[in-house]
C-alpha cells in the first residue's frame, strides 16, 4: 500500500533566489513527502532586492493543467499555495483547493504579497482584498506582520505591540476562514524572534522563538511555510509543527549569517536539510 503523502504547491518559480518552488519542493521532498509543482509564474530571480527581473505569467496554463490532473483522478493530501501569479489567479487557485484537496486533506495559504509594511512591487491593493478572500479557501494560513494588517485592512503595528494584541489579532484573522493560524515574525521579548499560533477549534494559542539574527534574510517566510507543512504532514499539532519551522528557519538563518552571504540571495536551507529530517523524523 502507498501511504506517503501527496502534496500539491502551487507558487512561482523565482529562478535565482531561493524562494517559492525552489525552496518548497525541495523542502517537502526532503522530508519524504511526494511534492507535485504548479508554477503560477517564472521569474529570473525574485523581486526583492533585484531589479530588472523577467516576469511570465502562468494564469492561462492553470485551466489546462486541472483538466488533465481531473482526467487522472489526482488528489491531494495537501495544497500549499504561495505566491500568486496575477489576480485573476485568486479564483482559479481556491477552485483547485476545492477540486484536489484529498478526503482528509488540508489547504495551507501562505498569502504572500507584504512585508515589512509594504505590499510587493508586483502586488497592487486589491490583492489584499483577493488574498483575504482566499483564505476563506483554506484549513491553515501563515501570514507575515504586514499580511496580517493588509488581509483585515488595519494599519501596520511595526514592533509597537504585545502578547495581548497578538493574541486578539489571531482570533480575528480567524474571521476570515481559516481555523489555523500561525502568524510569523512575532516577538515577545527582546532579542528573540518567532511565531504564534492560535487554533481556534481547541482554542489552543501558542508561541516559539529563538534568538533573533539581526538582518533581512530574503524567502524565509517560504522556508517556513515548506517546514510547518512538513510537520504537520508528519503528524504533529499545529503548535509543534510551528516550533520545528521556527527551529529549522533559524537555523538556516545561523548557516546563512556564519557564511557570511548575500542576503537577496536566500538563505542556505540545503545544508540544514538533515536537521529538518531529524526535527521531523
Ligand atoms: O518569498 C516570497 C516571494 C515569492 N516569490 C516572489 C517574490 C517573493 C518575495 O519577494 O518576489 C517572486
Amino acid at each position: 500500500m502507498n501511504t506517503q503523502k501527496r502534496v500539491m504547491a502551487i507558487h512561482d518559480i523565482s529562478c535565482v533566489g531561493r524562494c517559492s518552488l525552489t525552496v518548497a519542493l525541495p523542502i517537502i521532498s526532503a522530508a519524504g513527502f511526494n511534492c507535485g509543482v504548479l508554477p503560477t509564474a517564472v521569474l529570473s530571480t525574485h523581486t526583492g532586492g533585484f531589479t530588472g527581473f523577467t516576469y511570465r505569467d502562468l494564469t492561462e496554463d492553470i485551466k489546462p493543467i486541472a483538466e488533465h490532473w481531473d482526467s487522472l483522478g489526482l488528489r491531494f493530501d495537501a495544497l500549499y499555495s504561495g505566491f500568486l501569479g496575477s489576480f485573476e489567479q485568486i479564483d482559479l487557485v481556491a477552485e483547485l483547493f476545492d477540486r484536489f484537496r484529498a478526503e482528509n486533506g488540508f489547504v495551507l495559504v501562505d498569502p504572500v504579497m507584504a512585508d515589512n509594511g509594504q505590499l510587493y512591487s508586483v502586488y497592487s491593493p486589491r490583492m489584499a482584498k483577493g488574498m483575504a478572500g482566499l483564505c476563506s479557501h483554506a484549513d491553515i494560513i501563515v501570514p507575515n506582520l504586514t499580511e496580517a494588517a493588509f488581509l483585515l485592512g488595519e494599519p501596520y503595528v511595526g514592533d509597537d505591540y504585545d502578547r495581548s494584541y497578538i493574541e486578539a489579532l489571531l482570533k480575528r484573522l480567524t474571521a476570515l476562514g481559516a481555523k489555523q493560524i500561525v502568524l510569523t515574525g512575532v516577538s515577545y521579548e527582546p532579542g528573540m524572534l518567532g511565531a504564534a499560533s492560535y487554533d481556534s477549534v481547541t482554542g489552543e494559542t501558542g508561541y516559539f522563538a529563538l534568538k533573533r539574527i539581526e538582518g533581512y534574510f530574503h524567502g524565509t517566510g517560504d522556508v517556513f511555510g515548506s517546514s510547518l507543512l512538513t510537520g504537520l504532514l508528519s503528524g504533529r499539532s499545529l503548535t509543534k509543527a510551528m516550533e520545528i519551522a521556527v527551529r529549522y528557519t533559524h537555523r538556516c538563518i545561523v548557516l546563512t549569517d556564519e557564511a557570511g552571504l548575500e542576503k537577496r540571495y536566500g538563505v542556505c536551507f540545503e545544508k540544514a536539510i538533515p536537521y529538518l529530517i531529524e526535527l521531523t523524523a
